[in-house]
């Protein structure tokens, strides 16, 4: 079996289950995998140096062996909040408005990228499959292979792809999209991006995209696919019947007191649409003043990026609405809105989700969507609670049991709200069991497996052609 080398913007250092902010489900499918063959992940500590240095600090825990690096300050201002996060997240996600080029930013991704790849080259062997993922790394592959590194190597994006009329506007697009093509497999959420992808390809590029979806380039062959990601289902299952969960459950029930309550978890990004889900809410207790005091809207949003103005902008935004909301519909027993800017530990977040009769996840744009997912898995079976999704989530293409909403129509998702909460149970039970089958047969466990078996496919037919 070949070794696995991981590569990501970050690494999460395996912790055992149920630990005190355990990882998410991505981080424990990659360790799973890791663990399997006997594999490496390798990217940023998080941490600062004042000089880099290259130095690898190495770690094996719990059966998986991770490498890390340090990084200067200017790296990180430049290449994580600067390309990264000022440029391609928000472009990627078709917020060209909230788009910044800046060339220092551009400098600063490839001389990361570069620092990744001298560092990481080292650590590979001749028959490992290398994958990497995200969009802060894009160009990584194809720096490796000037260092001759001939290996099987992929890449994985967990954001959406724009469509080639918004990517044209970024400033050297057809460097960066010329970069991934020295990857052997490229995947990414949906068809839909993948769809784009190849668009941009056709007519950008001219090149000839294969009936297959495979791509010849400069006498090498691509394939780039839909690898739809999921959660650890059993791990979630079993965190959702915990006693943690429980408790987390009955404790939030108790003080709803017998009201209904509707969920949104989301990090507390503009992509996730939650000024647009307030504002919704908002008008449902306006249209149906009976239920005004009968719903509560939890809305859990941990800060991130907060070193990026973009991200300052929308928490003041929703702290100014979250005001307003409250002041017109309060009482003084009852806030209808209660937002919190803090994380919880993965089996309370079980018991959240299972004790609020609808699940709100109206991104404007999402590469899949885990929450969508999340939610589902924590139902109870025989009283479940109704998920409303956007349908500009990737998680759509699979979910359509969901009630799929325009996050942009105020008045449709209210009305949909209203739909949720009266929906009959019979209704109820028959969406959630083929959402809940959805979620368990494309779990991140198979998307790994998918991801890996096309990865080391090319790698037996390119050691088959070696060989003949
Ligand atoms: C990117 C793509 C794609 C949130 N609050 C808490 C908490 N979370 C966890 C959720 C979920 C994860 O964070 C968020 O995952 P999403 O998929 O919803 O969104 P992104 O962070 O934007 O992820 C996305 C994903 O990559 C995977 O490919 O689906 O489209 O944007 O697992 O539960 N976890 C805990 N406490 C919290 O308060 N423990």
């Amino acid at each position: 079996m070949s070794r696995l080398i991981v590569i990501s913007n970050r690494v999460s250092v395996p912790k055992a289950a149920g630990a005190a902010g355990a990882q998410g489900g991505l981080a424990v499918a990659l360790n799973s995998a890791l663990r399997e063959n006997r594999g490496i992940w390798f990217g940023w500590s998080g941490q600062e140096t004042e000089e880099f240095t290259g130095h690898l600090d190495m770690q094996r825990n719990d059966g998986v062996t991770t490498a890390t690096i340090d990084l200067e300050p200017q790296d990180i201002e430049e290449y994580y909040n600067g390309y990264a996060n000022r440029t391609l997240w928000p472009l990627f996600h078709y917020r060209i408005d909230l788009t910044e080029y800046d060339r220092n930013f551009g400098e600063g991704y490839e001389r990361v990228n570069r620092r990744f790849a001298d560092s990481v080259r080292p650590l590979i062997d001749q028959d490992d499959l290398v994958w990497v993922h995200d969009y802060h790394l894009l160009p990584l592959g194809s720096m490796l292979r000037t260092q001759g590194v001939k290996n099987r190597m992929g890449l994985f994006l967990h954001t959406p792809w724009p469509p080639t009329r918004l990517l044209v506007s970024l400033p050297f697009h057809e460097r960066l999209v010329e970069s991934m093509l020295a990857y052997d497999v490229i995947g990414f959420q949906t068809e839909e991006w993948l769809g784009s992808f190849l668009h941009y390809l056709e007519k950008e590029m001219g090149l000839d995209i294969g009936t297959d979806g495979c791509i010849e380039y400069q006498g090498r062959r691509i394939v780039a696919r839909a690898f739809p990601i999921g959660i650890d289902y059993a791990e979630f299952r079993e965190g959702a019947q915990s006693a943690e969960a429980d408790e987390a459950h009955d404790k939030l029930k108790a003080s709803v007191r017998g009201r209904k309550m509707l969920i949104g978890v989301d990090r507390l990004d503009y992509s996730k649409g939650l000024g647009e889900r307030f504002e919704s809410f908002s008008r449902f207790l306006a249209d149906n003043p009976d239920q005004a005091s009968q719903v509560v809207l939890l809305q859990i949003a941990p800060p991130s990026r907060g070193d990026v103005a973009s991200y300052q902008q929308i928490r003041e935004d929703l702290e100014r609405k979250t005001g307003h909301i409250n002041g017109a519909h309060a009482d003084v027993a009852f806030v209808p809105i209660r937002y919190v800017n803090r994380g919880y530990p993965r089996r309370q977040l079980a018991g959240f989700y299972r004790a609020a009769e609808v699940g709100l996840v109206t991104p404007l744009r999402d590469g899949m969507n885990l929450v969508a997912k999340e939610y589902v898995a924590a139902q109870k079976e025989d009283d479940p609670g109704v998920l409303i999704l956007s349908q500009f989530a990737g998680a759509a293409l699979q979910m359509d049991d969901a009630l799929l909403v325009n996050p942009h129509s105020i008045e449709h998702v209210s009305e949909t709200i209203k739909r949720a909460l009266t929906m009959p149970l019979a209704e109820r039970r028959s969406r959630h069991e083929k959402l809940l089958q959805s979620v368990r047969d494309n779990d991140v466990i198979h998307w790994r497996q998918e991801f890996v078996k096309v990865l080391f496919a090319g790698a037996l037919a390119q050691g088959s052609a070696q060989d003949a």
